[in-house]
């Protein structure tokens, strides 16, 4: 590996930390290239927990270089808190750099962020309100603010009274809301700047030096295919681009330039916030794959809404990202099921879909069809070699790679470094 990009192939949360990881040992350096603190990457080592929002999750081993890029909407209260609860833990954070090109989350962002949802009403998106959306709203306008802004008082106390004018004759006149007090954020954020500006660099710069130089490179996806803004079940979806293109603007860093694309493909499926759902089960199946997986949104606590895995979006996702390898994670809660089922295609008015419908309309109606697997009934967490699992666990996993076109790379059956199966 050179470099290699992680990506979900779902709608988030199939265990893109612990595959990032585990794969960290090898790299010198792990990069966030999009999204922001409404990720919620989870880690285990020794059996501790960590719940990473906006730090890439290699930095949990010694002397790695952890890139915050600049296509990630940067919060710096969320990341000096991370900070903090790392260096309690004992981790050294002097491996973190952080673009000047990246976009400030502002407090009005993550204000607007909930009273759009409110007013959105029934059409609501379902969103973390981390002021994300908003975020990439003013970069996408030109009134955001930059991280080299912030660390310049005078551009920032110029960019801030620009942006705050704006955002509160917003809040006064379109939500009825009192005006948010411009020294009082100039103040916190000038107070951030300066814990913040020596991790501050030019990172694809540094990025491409580094590439060039031969150090081995991982780009850390966050949420997943089917919440780009692009190629995800818009208007359902984040602001960002989780597929493996986004790589190249968020991190700036050429196409030519990614060796490898790891997606990551939980064994059943599963999505929080609204939006169509195909494989979605509303029953008995539904509550016992939240109950066994513990289906909690990391940052939100919200349940997650569970199903079947749908090998269509996970095909789908293969050819946006161009997946090399899946990474199959959670196959150990299955262990209990009696037979499992995959959704194999889609059928709409009686016909057989060839594509991802765009209309959401469509895939609100899709008919799945579903292939039924015998289940293993067996603790597959302490297996370690892919020809000790149960056959029927094997015949899942490849029936998963023949129906998506993808090779299988590692099979997870726990969450901790060494529950992981390597296959190439
Ligand atoms: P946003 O906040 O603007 O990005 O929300 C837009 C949609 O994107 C979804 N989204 C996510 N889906 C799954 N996991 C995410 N991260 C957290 C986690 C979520 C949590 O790891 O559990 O704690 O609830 C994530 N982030 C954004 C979101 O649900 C909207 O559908
Ligand atoms: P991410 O957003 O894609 O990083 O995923 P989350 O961290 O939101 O959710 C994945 C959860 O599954 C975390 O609690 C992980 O520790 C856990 N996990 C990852 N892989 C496995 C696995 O193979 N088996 C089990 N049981 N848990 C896993
Ligand atoms: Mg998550």
């Amino acid at each position: 590996m050179s470099t290699v990009v992680v990506t979900g192939t779902q709608w988030g949360d199939e265990g893109k930390g612990k595959i990032v990881d585990y794969l960290a040992e090898k790299a010198d350096i792990v990069v966030r290239y999009q999204g922001g603190s409404n990720a919620g990457h989870t880690v285990s080592v020794d059996g501790k927990e960590f719940k990473q929002r906006l730090m890439p999750s290699g930095m949990l081993y010694d002397n790695k270089i952890c890139v915050i890029a600049n296509g990630v909407a940067f919060d710096p209260e969320v990341i000096l808190q991370e900070m903090e609860a790392l260096k309690k833990d004992g981790y050294s954070v002097d491996g973190l750099r952080i673009s000047n090109r990246a976009h400030v989350v502002m407090p009005y962002h993550r204000l607007m962020d909930g009273l759009e949802e409110e007013n959105k009403g029934d059409l609501k998106i379902g969103t973390t309100k981390r002021g994300i959306g908003p975020c990439y709203m003013d970069r996408d306008n030109r009134i955001g603010i930059r991280v080299c802004d912030l660390i310049d008082k005078e551009t920032f106390s110029e960019k801030l009274k620009t942006a705050l004018d704006v955002k509160n004759r917003e809040l006064v006149k379109l939500y009825g809301k009192e005006p948010l007090s411009y020294e009082d954020i100039r103040t916190e954020y000038l107070g951030y700047a300066e814990k913040l500006k020596k991790y501050v660099i030019d990172t694809s710069a540094f990025l491409n030096k580094e590439i060039k130089a031969g150090k081995k490179v991982m780009f850390e996806g966050a949420q997943a295919t089917m919440l780009d803004i692009d190629h995800g079940t818009y208007p359902y979806v984040t602001a960002s681009h989780p597929t493996a293109g986004g790589v190249c603007s968020g991190a700036g860093v050429g196409p030519n330039k990614i060796d490898k694309v790891v997606g990551i493909v939980k064994a059943y499926c599963t999505r929080v916030g609204e939006g169509p759902f195909p494989t979605e089960q509303l029953n008995e199946i539904g509550d016992k794959i939240r109950d066994c997986g513990h289906e909690y949104g990391t940052v939100t606590g919200r349940p997650r809404r569970t199903g079947w895995l749908d090998a269509c979006v996970v095909r789908y996702a293969g050819y946006l990202s161009g997946i090399d390898y899946m990474a199959v994670t959670r196959l150990d809660i299955l262990d209990t099921f009696d037979e499992i089922k995959m959704c194999v295609a889609y059928k709409y008015n009686g016909e057989i879909l060839d594509e991802m419908p765009a209309s959401l309309k469509v895939l609100a109606n899709v008919e799945p069809v579903y292939e039924t697997f015998a289940g293993w009934k067996t603790d597959i967490s302490g297996i370690r070699k892919y020809e000790d699992l149960p056959e029927n666990a094997r015949k899942y996993l490849e029936r998963m790679a023949q129906v998506t076109g993808i090779d299988l790379g590692f099979v997870s059956v726990g969450p901790n470094r060494d529950q992981t199966i390597i296959l190439h």
